[in-house]
């Protein structure tokens, strides 16, 4: 379908899809059995001013919006989620210091980050602060004109390859949710180390480690924002983010629709190729239509949350939530229509499959979505 994308628009999508076939697709399966990094694909993006598409132009950045980072994070998703991750857990990382940070403190940071010199995590979930992100047990205290951290940080993107972490703490225990802060601290700070590599089902190009702080110091200016404000910088990041992992969807199961046509036209059964069967024909048109219907409802989201509108949370939740079931359900139906093949690591379709698992998972479950989108029709319903 036509989505009437500017020349800007298409220039972007049109590059993320060359680097996609030239860089990524000959090498994603060594990367997701080797469980290897993908730095070489993060200079290409770097080159390609990638990291900078959603920065403004006075910190370094293309000065584009949210659409513009979607249709990266679809390209690279239709080749692989492990590097769309890595690239997509960047931004992820980036926005408490786009939404809240200081002058100075983007001075600082925006540059490196736009220009792919320094990649960037997010550092909110712990062991026992997952669905709940308020039960954060992390704690940040002032000594003087530093914060002390101690905690530990679990299945960080990113984490270890970073060089910047954008981390959600506690600064006042007693006022719950209103206690948390939000800080940066740098890789090689004094105190803060790393977990080992987690090993994972999907995206195993992507790295996962715990950030473990061990009375680290850090500046008293790193703090972002204000005290207080580490639950709702945490919240609106996340309703910017979502959006993002929505994309991750459309592209994967657009890529998994793609193998699986590709092979239907291919393989013969009872004489004739399975795509003139009625059977593999109903399933490839489901899976055609839901990925429309994924796509349509990102792009409008994306575009809805770059107009600066404040309240976000549910359409953001709504375009996670869909286009990732989606995700699941059309790798799995792309295995089904390969039959034997699908299952076999020769094709891309059960790496797929398990990849695009976590976007059932991370940044909030499609549980945790249902719940935003729920209390979001409460308040509306209770307007009317
Ligand atoms: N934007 C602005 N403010 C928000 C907000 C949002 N999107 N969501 C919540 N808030 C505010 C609320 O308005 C409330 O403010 P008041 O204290 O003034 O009333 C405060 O934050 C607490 O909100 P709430 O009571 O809804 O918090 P809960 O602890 O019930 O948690 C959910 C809400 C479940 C939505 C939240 O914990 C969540 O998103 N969890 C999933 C986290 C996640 O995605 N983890 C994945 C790891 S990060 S990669």
């Amino acid at each position: 379908m036509d989505y009437f994308l500017t020349e800007e628009q298409v220039m972007i999508r049109d590059l993320a899809r060359q680097v996609s076939e030239d860089k990524v697709m000959p090498i994603r399966a060594e990367l997701d059995e080797k469980e290897e990094f993908p730095w070489d694909i993060m200079k290409t993006l770097a080159q390609s001013d990638f990291f900078g598409i959603n920065i403004s132009e006075q910190y370094g950045g293309l000065g584009m919006g949210g659409f513009e980072l979607t249709l990266a994070i679809e390209e690279l998703s239709k080749a692989c989620l492990g590097v769309s991750t890595t690239f997509a857990a960047n931004s992820l990382g980036t926005y408490p210091l786009l939404l809240q940070g200081s002058d100075e403190q983007k001075k600082k940071y925006l540059p490196d980050i736009a220009s792919g010199r320094k990649l960037v995590a997010f550092g909110l979930t712990e062991a026992n602060a997952g669905s709940d992100a308020a039960g954060v047990q992390t704690t940040a205290k002032l000594e003087g004109n530093e914060y002390v951290l101690n905690g530990t940080k679990q299945w960080i993107t990113n984490g270890g390859d970073a060089e910047i972490y954008t981390v959600i703490a506690i600064t006042n225990k007693a006022k719950g949710a209103r206690g948390a802060s939000a800080f940066i601290v740098d890789k090689g700070t004094p105190g803060f180390s790393f977990g080992k590599k987690e090993n994972k089902l999907g995206i195993r190009a992507s790295s996962t480690r715990e950030l473990i702080f061990e009375n680290c110091r850090i500046p008293k200016e790193n703090l972002i924002g204000k005290e207080g404000l580490g639950f709702i910088i945490a919240m609106k990041t996340l309703d910017k983010s979502r959006t993002g992992v929505g994309a991750q969807g459309v592209g994967v199961a657009q890529g998994a629709f793609e193998a699986a046509a590709d092979f239907a036209k291919e393989r013969h059964q009872f004489g004739v190729p399975i795509i003139s069967i009625q059977a593999v024909q109903h399933m490839l048109a489901d899976m055609a239509t839901q990925i429309e219907a994924a796509r349509a409802l990102v792009y409008a989201v994306a575009k809805f949350i770059d107009t600066g509108s404040k309240d976000v949370a549910k359409e953001s939740a709504m375009a996670k939530l869909f286009a990732t079931d989606v995700a699941m359900k059309v790798t799995v139906d792309a295995v089904q229509v390969m039959g034997g093949s699908g299952y076999m690591r020769e094709y891309p379709v059960e790496k797929m499959m398990r990849d695009a698992k976590i976007l059932q998972i991370y940044e909030g479950t499609n549980q945790i979505q249902r719940n935003v989108i729920g209390q979001a029709l409460i308040k509306e319903t209770a307007k009317r």
